[in-house]
């Protein structure tokens, strides 16, 4: 058995087949535009939650295979030629959005649709499924997409604060039930009841819990996730919520730079320990300095500190299991 296929079957409780790709984004800047191809298959699976519960899934995946939730990010440069063929693997119709850039209307079950268009508007971006609004979105079939700026390899928009490394955090919440009802091709009509709430589609496993530390399934050390660096290796985070539940981030040890809402550039430029972020496609970005922590003493240089969400329910599965929820950890290495 490949181990994709392992990934996909496993009931280790994995909420995504995590592919195995670089930890930090890959980005290394280009003097000129470049075309940048991409396929994405559109597939499902019903995964075992730490519960034991089963949840179907849908997502923008690398493979057949496989089930990608969120799909893998991609980073590329402002003018360069992106091709995207959509592969729709199911027997729905489902849809390849981003805003501003690119809509392949609707991909008819079975159908494939090669997509191109001109990487503009340096930032943030979701691909996502526009179609059963909200509905495609929230069952998985999201990723992140970023445009650097050109000529500006270190800066999320021209004159913004520099980073060295970068990050998505796709934060989302689901409900069984829901899920369920978009499988069998409902409109779900109970209320919204979050069970299982997710970083980069894992929830964590704290210490002594199964799977933990194993980054396919622990989102404390997914790489995808957990921020890692000495001092001044400053994190660029990119950050979406595509759950219904509105949300607060939370780091520790440094404040994060908040440089945009919404995808809107924020005119100040606040250190804050805590986000806001709306739930239903809410977004910032926001740079975590990766400075000495301003209150420990001594003046350590290295240390775990934890990144958690501000609701109680974000924190844990299945209406219990604490701890189990989103967050992720922050390596001062
Ligand atoms: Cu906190």
């Amino acid at each position: 058995m490949k181990r994709r296929d392992f990934l996909k079957v496993s009931s280790a409780g994995l909420v995504t087949a995590f592919s195995g790709a670089s930890a930090l984004l890959g980005w290394s800047p280009r003097a000129h535009a470049a075309t940048i191809s991409k396929t994405f298959y559109i597939t499902d699976a019903t995964v075992t939650m730490i519960t034991g519960e089963s949840v179907y899934l849908r997502g923008f995946s690398s493979s057949t295979s496989t089930l990608n939730v969120p799909g893998e990010s991609m980073v590329v440069q402002e003018g360069d030629t992106v091709n995207i063929k959509v592969v729709n693997t199911l027997s729905t119709p489902h849809s390849f959005v981003i805003d501003g850039m690119v809509d392949s209307g609707t991909i008819s079950a079975g159908q494939t649709k090669n997509l191109s268009f001109t990487a503009k508007n340096p930032g943030s971006y979701l691909y996502y499924d526009k179609l059963n609004a909200p509905y495609n979105t929230m069952i998985g079939l999201h990723g992140g997409f970023a445009v650097m700026p050109l000529n500006k390899p270190n800066q999320l928009y021209s004159g913004s604060p520099t980073f060295v490394q970068q990050y998505f955090w796709i934060f989302n919440d689901i409900d069984p039930v829901w899920t369920a009802a978009i499988k069998a091709g409902r409109t779900p009509s109970t209320a919204y009841t979050p069970r299982y709430f997710t970083i980069n589609g894992l929830g964590a496993r704290p210490p002594g819990a199964p799977g933990s530390h194993d980054p396919n399934v622990d989102g404390l050390v997914d790489p995808r996730s957990a921020l890692r660096g000495s001092i001044g290796d400053r994190a660029l985070i990119r950050v979406f919520n595509v759950g219904r539940a509105d949300q607060s981030v939370h780091t520790h040890a440094n404040h994060m730079e908040w440089l945009t809402e919404n995808g809107v550039k924020r005119a100040d430029i606040w250190n804050k320990d805590c986000i806001y972020i709306e739930g239903n496609m809410g977004a910032f970005d926001a740079i975590y300095p990766f400075e000495i922590p301003s209150d420990s003493w001594p003046h350590v240089t290295t240390g775990e500190y934890p990144m958690h969400l501000h609701t109680e329910m974000s924190q844990t599965a299945g209406g219990g299991y604490y701890m189990f929820g989103a967050m992720t950890d922050i390596y001062f290495e």
